[in-house]
């Protein structure tokens, strides 16, 4: 690092509580990263192509989503910290908890960037706050959207070649949530 730089970074309005604070979930980012890529490494074993591809890119989403907040750290002066990932989850019973493993680390994630919400207000970093307005929105999609494949397997049923079609209409889900038709609640308010 050069002077210059080591003098402009020392100064910052940003606490060392927020700073902390963001960086625990620039980990719970990299978790989300990490989980998503084990259950579709998953499902591409069990043959679930589609339901693999749509995890696969989740996967990339929630890194870019770690790396948004590792580049908004740095550029408020403090020091994002690349996080260290262990503790994954490597086997499933069936396809259908994988997607409720999704919703339920969706919901854990929420109340997270919540908090984060919460104390950067009581703080008054209110940069911290708008900056976080952008992954509240974020979480609010991402768990509809595992609420909406947990639907399609009570909706088509598991038996037979149930699997088959509820692993096509993940697809059509995925291409949904991509082109933005997911948000069907927000226009229709
Ligand atoms: Fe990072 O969006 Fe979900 O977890």
């Amino acid at each position: 690092m050069n002077k210059i730089k080591a003098k402009i970074t020392k100064k910052t309005s940003l606490i060392s509580e927020v700073e902390s604070k963001l960086n625990d979930q620039v980990k719970m980012e990299g978790v989300s990263s990490q989980f998503y890529l084990a259950a579709a490494s998953w499902c591409e074993r069990e043959g679930y192509e589609n339901a693999a591809n749509f995890l696969y890119g989740h996967s990339e989403e929630e890194r870019m989503h770690m790396l948004k907040l590792i580049k908004y750290i740095n550029a408020s002066g403090g020091y994002a910290l690349a996080p260290e990932i262990d503790g994954l989850k490597y086997e499933y019973e069936s396809l259908r908890e994988v997607f409720e493993d999704v919703l339920e680390h969706e919901i854990k994630v929420t109340n997270s960037i919540n908090d984060l919400v919460d104390f950067s207000f009581k703080v008054k970093d209110y940069a911290t706050f708008q900056f976080l307005q952008w992954y509240v929105a974020e979480q609010r999609e991402e768990e509809e959207l595992a609420r909406r494949v947990i639907e399609i397997f009570d909706i088509i049923g598991e038996e037979g070649q149930g699997l088959w079609f509820i692993d096509k209409e993940i697809a059509k889900l995925k291409d949904q949530a991509d082109s933005g038709e997911l948000g069907a609640i927000d226009s229709a308010e």
